[in-house]
């Protein structure tokens, strides 16, 4: 190691890009610090994948600086002395090095609680911490303040114009590419039974890797989740090679089966790269500058494209100015007043609902399910079955292996739960059972009964979707866009209503959570 009076850069889990914010103006004497610490990888149960996925990402990343010739101090877990904490190693390294530091240069965390806590780390160590915009998103924050002030809503369709006008990503001048801003409509099809879904690259493990995996069942055996078989790539150019294959062989089926949900099949024709670009591996930017080369060159439809396109310039970038915008109190929202206990269904996978089962089974693999399945299955029972936003939120953070709180918070207190009032969704996504039978073949293979309403056979989506309206009367019914099913529920019998209740009562005492 090298003698101080430079700086320390410390990088975090989440910050293995090349072009990071607090590797810049390294100059010799400076060391670069990466540390595996039990704080992190412990504030939630984070699935043993996701943390056998970062921990060789970082290691790989450090082994690639190093090789580049900077000076990188890499702790690992099981490193004798590791004090267990991000600042903990921060002390232990400028106590093992013996002299001063000038400063710690730190890129800006994705998640409130440690940046908070970083904000105290100067008057702590004594030294000047320079906490550096995290600038690998597209949209800086400053500029997403700026589009939010004095709007009443902020409609990420609006945001995510703004940000084609200013990227010119699908733009032909000032107009939109094939006179549209927006392709939904024509995304949303059901998968044919006879489709076939690509088979996904399977990155070969390496020693670095294998010591990980080793690490991980040693210390997480309790953590939820598969660790085996194990086939992300972790590094930037193992994630160019599945970017390039969702490019060929899933992009232009991506558009038309976006919503499609089929039993058994975890990916379908979405990218699995979230896991990729929240920690630095992939840039938004160059993803969507890939995509819209394949559109450009005719290899892929305009919706899949747009449609793709819109999830990482809108959504992706607008759940991130949200966050910073919102935090601390986004986090306290309680809108719907949901109390109720997280169903140990959840960890477990042991339910008849053949729908929420196989969310589950696909997340225990593999540290991932897609946007529906997270959206229209998980989120969409915990929203209608009123439980409390905290326990979901502490589930949707650990299972999977994209999770970082500035992306899962919005997303499943705001989109899926609606705790926060309807900042981010107009209306809650609340559906019955037979818009998860249109959208999959869930029903097909499930003990109850999509096309009973009530009784114990019956889909309790079904009679969970009326009682979750009844509940909520007084919160929603005011709202617009719920007044055809308020008028339906107005002409509901009360012999009917009571069947609602009484079935969602039984259902809530059976799983646990009445
Ligand atoms: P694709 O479907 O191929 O989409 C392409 C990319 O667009 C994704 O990789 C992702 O970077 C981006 N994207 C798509 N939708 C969203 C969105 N709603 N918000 C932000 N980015 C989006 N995404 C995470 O990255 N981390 C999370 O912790 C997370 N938690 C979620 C929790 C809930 C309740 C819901 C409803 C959604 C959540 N999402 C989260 C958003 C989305 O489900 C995932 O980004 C997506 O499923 C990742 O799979 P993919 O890479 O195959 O995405
Ligand atoms: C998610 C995670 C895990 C499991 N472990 C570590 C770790 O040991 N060291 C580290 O620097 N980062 C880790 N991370 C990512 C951090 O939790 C992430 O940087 C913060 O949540 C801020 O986004
Ligand atoms: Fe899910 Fe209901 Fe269909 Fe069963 S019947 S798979 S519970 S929607």
């Amino acid at each position: 190691m090298s003698p101080s009076g430079g700086c320390i850069r410390l990088i975090l889990g989440d910050q293995l890009s090349a072009s990071v914010s607090s590797l810049r103006d390294y100059t010799a004497g400076d060391v670069i610090l990466m540390a595996e610490v039990d704080e992190e990888a412990g504030y939630v149960a984070h699935h043993k994948k996701k943390i056998a996925f970062l921990f060789s990402a970082m290691r790989h990343f450090a082994a690639d600086l190093s090789g580049q010739g900077y000076d990188v101090r890499y702790v690992k877990l099981d490193d004798c002395g590791n004090s267990g904490t991000l600042f903990g190693e921060v002390e232990r390294l400028i106590s093992d090095t013996g002299s001063a530091f000038a400063g710690l240069i730190i890129t800006s965390p994705g998640e409130w609680r440690l940046l908070d806590e970083m904000r105290q780390w100067s008057k702590r160590l004594d030294l000047p911490v320079h906490i550096r915009p995290d600038d690998r998103f597209i949209c800086p924050l400053a500029r997403f303040n700026d589009w939010a002030e004095g709007r009443t809503r902020l409609t990420m369709e609006y945001f995510y114009r703004e940000m084609r006008r200013e990227t010119g990503l699908l733009m032909g001048g000032s107009k939109p590419a094939g006179g549209q801003w927006n392709f939904d409509r024509e995304n949303r099809k059901r998968l044919p039974e006879s489709m076939e879904i690509p088979e996904r690259p399977r990155h070969p493990r390496d020693e670095i890797t294998n010591d990980v995996i080793r690490l991980v069942s040693e210390r997480f055996s309790a953590h939820f989740g598969d660790l085996e078989p194990f086939h992300y790539g972790v590094t930037a150019e193992a994630a160019g090679t599945d970017l390039d294959f969702f490019l060929k062989a899933c992009l232009p089926q991506f558009g038309d089966y976006q919503d499609a949900m089929a039993r058994g099949e975890a990916f379908l024709f979405h990218s699995v790269i979230s896991l990729y670009l929240n920690c630095g591996l992939l840039n938004p930017m160059d993803v969507c500058r890939r995509a819209e080369k394949e559109w450009q060159a005719g290899r892929a439809p305009l919706n899949a494209v747009e449609g793709f396109i819109r999830q990482i310039l809108g959504w992706r970038e607008y759940v991130r100015g949200l966050y910073w915008l919102k935090m601390p109190d986004y986090a306290e929202t309680n809108h719907l007043e949901a109390r109720r206990p997280l169903p140990s269904f959840y960890w477990s996978g042991d339910t008849q609902m053949a729908c929420v089962r196989d969310a589950v089974e696909t997340t225990r693999k593999h540290a991932y399910a897609h946007h529906i399945q997270r959206l229209m299955i998980t989120g969409n029972f915990a929203l209608l079955a009123g439980i409390d936003p905290i326990a979901v939120e502490e589930w949707y953070l650990a299972v999977y292996a994209d999770a970082y709180e500035w992306v899962e918070l919005p997303n499943t207190h705001g989109m899926a739960l609606f705790a926060d009032g309807g900042m981010m969704a107009t209306k809650p996504y609340a559906a019955s059972g037979a818009y998860i039978n249109r959208m999959s073949d869930y029903c097909r293979g499930c003990r109850y009964s999509v096309s009973q309403k009530n009784g114990p056979n019956a889909c309790p989506f079904n009679y969970l979707y009326w009682n979750f309206l009844i509940e909520n009367a007084d919160r929603l019914k005011g709202n617009q866009r719920l007044s055809m099913p308020y008028r339906n529920l107005a002409k509901m019998s009360v012999e009917k209503k009571t069947a609602i209740r009484e079935d969602s009562r039984w259902f809530f005492e059976e799983i646990g959570i009445a």
